[in-house]
């Protein structure tokens, strides 16, 4: 990608409401929660990214590995397997900034490779290897806070102050980030909506949400389809449009600057109801 395609995919801070990317998720696991596995198949996964495009994608995210609470571990070469075709398929057919959501060092290698924009990693460059191999790169990086790890996360997440004890992690991690080389400039921070969070956590984190843009980042919201959507509401997986659009919305309120979503043409219409607004001086 271009250096200035890079600045504006992840340095959206100015003019925050024209500039909200929408970041269409596409899941190849076989047992990704919320479309059962629907998009395994490569034809199906590449009719799906033709969607979104149409729809006003602006980031497709690919993920190899399931971190839903409970999920199986899979090996390096799996995820390789299932992510990294893909990508190739899509940089060679579209015009499209594709991000991989991977947390293992040889997938950001290969995903880098191929011509990946973005790594988007839950487990914010922490595994061995990854701060190194993206220091050798100029991608762009999504750090993302999770408590405990997906198999136990859900457990018993407790905090002292959920907001501070995000913000003092972001800080760290910006920090290992720069001692490895790695610029400020590159990164997008994420609270991590569900990683290691109660329900209450959860709408605290979107209550207080722009807190975690006094770090002079820009910050994404991945709140689409969640359990804290289908617990509040009583909701099954396949009926969390509505609460999840009303959560975006609330997000880009306080200055999201990427929306992680299923629903890219809903989302896509969610924020053109804001952006209609946002010239008039209330
Ligand atoms: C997130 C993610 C998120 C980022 C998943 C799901 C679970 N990456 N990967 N933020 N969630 N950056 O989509 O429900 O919230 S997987």
């Amino acid at each position: 990608m271009s250096k200035t395609t890079q600045t504006n995919l992840i340095t959206s801070t100015q003019n925050q409401l024209n500039n909200v990317q929408v970041m269409g998720i596409l899941n190849v696991t076989p047992d990704s929660f919320s479309d059962g596995g629907q998009f395994t198949h490569f034809n199906s996964a590449l009719k799906q990214v033709d969607n979104m495009i149409n729809n006003g994608v602006d980031i497709i995210d690919i993920g190899g590995e399931s971190t839903r609470p409970g999920a199986v571990d899979v090996s390096v070469q799996d995820e390789i397997v299932r992510v990294i075709p893909l990508l190739k398929a899509i940089k060679s057919r579209f015009d499209i900034n594709v991000s991989i959501d991977t947390s293992k060092a040889e997938v950001i290698g290969e995903a880098i490779t191929y011509g990946a924009d973005m790594i988007n990693d839950v487990r914010a460059l922490q595994n061995k290897g990854c701060l190194e191999v993206v220091a050798q790169s100029d991608i762009a990086i999504c750090l993302m806070h999770m408590q405990g790890m997906p198999r136990t996360m859900q457990e018993n997440p407790e905090y002292n102050d959920i907001i501070d004890d995000i913000l003092e992690f972001f800080r760290q991690r910006i920090d290992c980030c720069e001692r490895s080389g790695i610029n400020k400039e590159r990164l997008v921070l994420d609270p991590g909506f569900g990683f290691g969070k109660t329900v209450a956590h959860n709408y605290e984190v979107l209550a207080k949400f722009a807190q975690f843009k006094t770090l002079g980042l820009p910050v994404l919201a991945g709140i689409s389809r969640k359990s804290m959507i289908g617990n509040l509401l009583n909701r099954d997986v396949n009926e969390r449009l509505a609460g999840s659009l009303a959560a975006a919305i609330v997000a880009v309120q306080q200055g999201a600057n990427i929306i992680r979503v299923h629903d890219v043409q809903e989302s896509v219409d969610a924020l053109n109801i804001l952006k209609a607004i946002a010239q008039y001086k209330i």
